[in-house]
């Protein structure tokens, strides 16, 4: 879902945008006052069970405003939500505080993301850091999970 204008190519698809339906409207409208964030395009992954997956990445398309946050909420079965420093960071820069060089990285870590909980990525996450949710085969409910972000519109080529 998002506002006109505002598509998101993810994995190499162009997604068919669908208008803001009106729980999401209100989920929009509820980050706006919480993040300050006017957040113009919505994607929405479905994980049927524990077989369905999503490898490491970052969100750092060249569509998205990389002053905003990434507002992702999840729904449903319990998930890992797992963390990597990345194995080479973008340019454009200095390190945040508290980034280490590759020798020195920290482990992977993992955050359980469970029903209703919120998770923000803040600047520069996507610059520093991969994500992934990793195949667990012991779940077997479905999950879902809400990206909210901001798009900034891509002049045409030529
Ligand atoms: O399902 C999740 O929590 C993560 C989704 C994700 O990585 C993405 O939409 O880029």
């Amino acid at each position: 879902m998002a506002d006109p204008g505002c598509g998101y190519r993810y994995s190499g698809l162009e997604n068919v945008l669908e208008p803001w339906s009106p729980a999401a409207e209100q989920l929009r409208r509820q980050l706006e006052v919480f993040t300050g964030w006017r957040f113009n395009s919505l994607l929405l992954n479905r994980y049927r069970d524990g077989r369905d997956a999503m490898g490491w990445h970052a969100d750092d398309e060249p569509e998205l405003d990389p002053a905003a946050p990434i507002a992702s909420l999840s729904l449903g079965a319990s998930r890992d939500f797992r963390l990597r420093q990345r194995p080479s960071p973008r340019a454009g820069g200095p390190p945040p505080a508290g980034y280490v060089s590759a020798s020195e990285a920290c482990a992977p870590f993992n955050l359980e993301l469970a029903h209703g909980d919120l998770l923000l990525m803040e600047p520069p996450t996507q610059q520093w850091w991969q994500h992934a949710v990793p195949r667990r085969l012991r779940v077997q409910r479905q999950r879902l999970n809400l990206t909210f972000r901001v798009v900034r519109p891509l002049p045409a080529a030529g």
